[in-house]
């Protein structure tokens, strides 16, 4: 038995050291060490050894089997091993394959900029519908049926009463018509507007925003905005409050930067002003006040509407809207 055991293992070694693919080695394995195996039948023979030879000759046994096994997978680490680095298929010294990464739209960055802003200024976020109710987006704004102010919006009307909103202000006038004051909220999103050329597009984003209390000023106005285009442009840009009119606001002005391009001296973009115009803003209209419930004599707000499209032009130097939804990656990469 001793003798047929180092036979054994002689063998085993011998032909597991001589083995080339590791689908030889997987026989061998199976021949020698398998259940059915040599080993495996040659232990069967233990139990005929007499009592005093059987300890010596079991703790034989258990070491050939250890021994096999360990010839065994030294073998298989050492076959895999040089299974890889002769396939030819593989080339180690390719470099990774470059995946691209996407990045936000330039308008989306922007927008969510201007939001960061007023929200760190304490404003609240809501969002509403597109489409909307003429009584939202033109009646409670104090633009009746029929008013000359309808013409300042080329509007896309699904019925008579229902059409893609033309400003986000109507997602303010509900939330006064449900809310009682103080309230500070912007509104931003999508509007549409009948229009195309290198200033328009039919759809673009807006942000609005007001803010309603009990004796609030121009000069909180002039404060909250002054704020923004000092974090939007550059702390300390100069700001222009020029007198204008909206149907919603009274007093209304229409606000302007100094020019980005020429910081004041004028150039084509400003067309020789100085000036760019960034948005509109004024004090909520009292009859606005009064439509949506409250005491214009108790309560005071203000209003603004920013373009994003436009402050996003005016950061990044660009001249022609659509380039914005052309869906041209050239040109939507740079950011
Ligand atoms: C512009 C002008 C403006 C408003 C928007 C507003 C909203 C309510 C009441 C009163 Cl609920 N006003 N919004 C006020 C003044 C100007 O936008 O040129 N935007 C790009």
């Amino acid at each position: 038995m001793e003798e047929e055991l180092l036979q054994l293992k002689a063998e085993a070694e011998s032909a597991i050291q001589d083995c080339t693919s590791t689908d030889e080695l997987e026989a061998l394995r199976i021949k020698y060490l398998g259940r059915k195996g040599l080993f495996s039948s040659l232990m069967r023979g233990l139990g005929k050894v007499s009592s005093e030879d059987r300890p010596r000759l079991g703790k034989l046994a258990n070491d050939v089997k250890t021994d096999v096994e360990s010839v065994f997978s030294n073998k298989k680490d050492e076959l895999s091993t040089t299974a890889n680095a002769q396939d030819s298929s593989l080339d180690y010294t390719l470099p990774g394959r470059y995946i691209p990464f996407g990045n936000a739209h330039p308008v989306t960055k922007v927008m969510d900029e201007v939001i960061a802003i007023f929200e760190g200024m304490g404003f609240g976020v809501a969002e509403g519908p597109d489409i909307e109710l003429d009584y939202y987006n033109f009646e409670m704004l104090n633009i009746p049926a029929h008013h000359p102010a309808r013409d300042m919006h080329d509007t896309f009307y699904v019925s008579e009463s229902i059409l893609l909103r033309t400003h986000t202000s109507p997602m303010q006038a509900r939330i006064m018509e449900k809310q009682d004051p103080p309230l500070r909220y912007i509104a931003p999103g999508k509007v549409y507007r009948c229009d195309s050329d290198i200033t328009h597009t039919p759809m673009f984003h807006q942000v609005e925003g007001f803010l309603v209390d009990r004796s609030v000023s121009f000069a909180d106005l002039k404060g909250v905005l002054t704020n923004f285009t000092d974090r939007i442009f550059r702390k300390g840009i100069p700001l222009r409050f020029r007198p204008s009119f909206f149907p919603f606001t009274e007093p209304s002005a229409e606000v302007d930067i100094a020019c980005v391009i020429c910081e004041g001296s004028g150039c084509r973009v400003c067309k020789q002003t100085g000036w760019i115009e960034i948005l509109g803003a004024g004090m909520i209209d009292p009859e606005v006040m009064k439509m949506v419930g409250y005491d214009p004599d108790q309560y005071s707000g203000f209003a603004f509407g920013v373009g994003i499209e436009r402050i996003a032009m005016l950061k990044h130097g660009i001249d022609d809207i659509r380039l914005f939804y052309a869906n041209d990656l050239r040109f939507l990469s740079q950011f």
